[in-house]
């Protein structure tokens, strides 16, 4: 038997659920009835007797389940839940979980910072020296010059520094930022309350929200990705991923790989958002990312062909995609918001009647942040920050229809909670690469939900995706380094293998269980055949395919903390 808990804690009044598993074997029934649980305080005293309920054989992890709702459970302190002789990881209850939480989430952006100097100021003893600051070149002309037609001297020059490290590797890539910035900023933008503290980083202090200021650092980046034409590249790497070195004795090559329609349309839609998000701070950083969107909306008028050139020789990451309806969409609602010209809006429901299901935020499908931007004042709650936008009968009707597809796809995603035992909103078949970014997704759209109906459901729902995250899982760890008892501390991260220091930075967020076919070759090797989708995990650093980390898995994190810690 196991006893499985949200390792970091649960708010005092909100949903508790804890899950007691038995592995199915072969020609095994167990009996169906209740099994009584005591819940305990530090010093052994039972303060609660309750039942967990038999939910019956769960098909994603392969166990018989029981499920225990002990929510009546409101006083903070720290417990254990006991059957037998079966005890679970201590857990608090508290108030401020989220809000540390969230902390720690956010200052990882910091630690992916390239070009730049971690100082034992703001690092600790995760300090570190610039990395990355040699001149970057052109793809197209670096082949040239590997092929002996252009000389060193002929290759042109960008000084191009900044920006987080994707991932465990040290590329930059455009999608893949973008995505991580509109989680962000919109989180920023639907539960600011939740932003106030101090993340420690050198802009600490300058006035500017903390989570505002680490952003900055991955705009500002970006701005130098746009191109003389209006064009973006899709990403600013090496040839080949780097030996496991610290950043700075990565000293190959940097490249800029040939633009996307997808990266020119992410870059128009960050832009126009960090526009809008900015102007209370710095009216001229607004301006200037209004203008650099601008230029590179013309650039996508002027070329309506999807546009992805996968470049076999170069093998960083691909971030390949095989439609950019949805980051075109995302780009004209974004402008549409930002200048409230009505053109942009004609474009984006055009747009929107193209995509089977536009309620996705994810890198390769990023459609559910055109939503966020059409309903943004009405996801809002600070009255104060609430842009009153005039209101066409044509965008009233958009409105509605948005939103009824967004309750759809809610109401959809708690049927599939409650055919799990586990209550995360997952199908068996969507153990992929990544499966915590579609579960925090997931989590996302109930926050999104819970602000236009707020209905106890989605709240709950949204609990339950970040339980799952924290321990409430078929393999018993959390998966955010440094959060509680049983964290996973082993992420395929090249700082994390070469840094010499016994411990992890905190506030990484694995990728999680892939039960697919397509895991790397230890992976294979670890997990027999049949492995229950929920269980493919294991806390390797080799197993890039189960435990890499990245910046747009924590930032689905960081939105969910943030409505948690701040819709109470
Ligand atoms: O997150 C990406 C995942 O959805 C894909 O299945 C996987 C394989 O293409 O790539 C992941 O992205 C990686 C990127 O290509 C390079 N940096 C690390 C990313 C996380 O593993
Ligand atoms: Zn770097």
């Amino acid at each position: 038997m196991n006893i499985y808990i949200n390792q970091m804690g649960y708010l005092p009044n909100s949903n508790k659920t804890a899950i007691l598993a038995l592995p199915q074997e072969a020609g095994t029934e167990p009996s169906l009835s209740p099994i009584r649980v005591r819940i305990c305080n530090v010093d052994g005293c039972c303060i609660m007797e309750k039942d967990a309920v038999f939910f019956g054989p769960d098909e994603a992890s392969g166990d018989f389940v029981w499920q225990l709702d002990f929510s009546e459970l409101t006083a903070p302190g720290t417990y254990v839940i006991r059957s037998g002789d079966t005890v679970s990881y201590p857990f608090p209850i508290g108030s401020n979980l989220y809000g540390s939480l969230n902390i720690l989430l956010s200052k990882m952006l910091y630690y992916q910072r390239c070009g730049t100097e971690l100082t034992e100021a703001h690092a600790g003893k995760f300090a570190r020296k610039a990395c990355h600051t040699a001149p970057s070149v052109l793809w197209t002309e670096y082949e040239r010059f590997l092929a002996g037609e252009l000389s060193e001297a002929d290759m042109q020059t960008f000084d191009i520094r900044g920006g987080w490290h994707d991932a465990g590797d040290y590329g930059r890539y455009t999608t893949a930022a973008a995505c991580a910035l509109g989680h962000i900023l919109y989180a920023y933008r639907f539960f600011p309350d939740a932003f106030t503290k101090n993340l420690d980083i050198p802009e600490s202090g300058n006035g500017i929200p903390d989570i505002l200021n680490e952003c900055r650092y991955e705009l500002d980046w970006m701005l130098q990705l746009q191109a003389e034409d209006g064009s973006v590249y899709h990403k600013h790497t090496t040839q080949n991923h780097s030996a496991f070195v610290m950043p700075h004795e990565d000293t190959n090559r940097m490249l800029l790989l040939p633009p996307s329609s997808m990266a020119v349309a992410d870059f128009v839609a960050t832009m126009a958002l960090a526009s809008r998000i900015y102007r209370p701070f710095d009216a001229a950083f607004a301006e200037c990312a209004l203008t650099a969107a601008e230029k590179s909306y013309v650039w996508l008028e002027q070329h309506p062909e999807f546009l992805f050139e996968h470049v076999r020789e170069c093998r960083t990451g691909g971030y390949g995609d095989r439609s950019d309806t949805d980051e075109r969409m995302w780009a004209a609602m974004e402008l549409y918001r930002t200048t409230g010209n009505v053109r942009y809006l004609n474009e984006a429901k055009r747009l929107f009647d193209q995509h089977p299901n536009p309620v996705q935020y994810g890198w390769a499908d990023i459609s559910g942040f055109a939503g966020w931007a059409l309903l943004e004042d009405e996801l809002m709650t600070t009255a104060a920050e609430k842009e009153h936008t005039s209101r066409t009968s044509a965008e009233a009707e958009f409105r509605d229809t948005y939103k009824a597809l967004l309750i759809k796809e809610a109401d959809h995603l708690l049927n599939i909670i409650s055919s799990c035992g586990y209550g995360v909103a997952l199908e068996t078949n969507e153990y992929c690469w990544g499966s915590n970014l579609t579960v925090l997704n997931r989590g996302m759209l109930f926050g999104t939900v819970y602000r236009l109906t707020p209905k106890s459901e989605y709240h709950t729902a949204l609990v339950r995706q970040m339980d799952y995250l924290l321990g409430v899982n078929a393999t018993g760890y959390s998966y955010v380094t440094g959060v509680g008892a049983h964290a996973f501390c082993n992420p395929h991260n090249r700082i994390t293998e070469a840094d010499g220091i016994d411990d992890t930075i905190p506030g990484y967020v694995s990728g999680g269980a892939n039960g697919t076919k397509w895991v790397d070759p230890l992976a294979k090797g670890l997990l027999p055949e049949g492995t229950p989708p929920m269980k493919c995990y294991v806390d390797r650093w080799e197993c890039y395919s189960l435990n890499e980390i990245t910046i747009y898995w924590n930032s689905p994190a960081i939105f969910c903390a943030a409505f948690l810690d701040s819709v109470k």
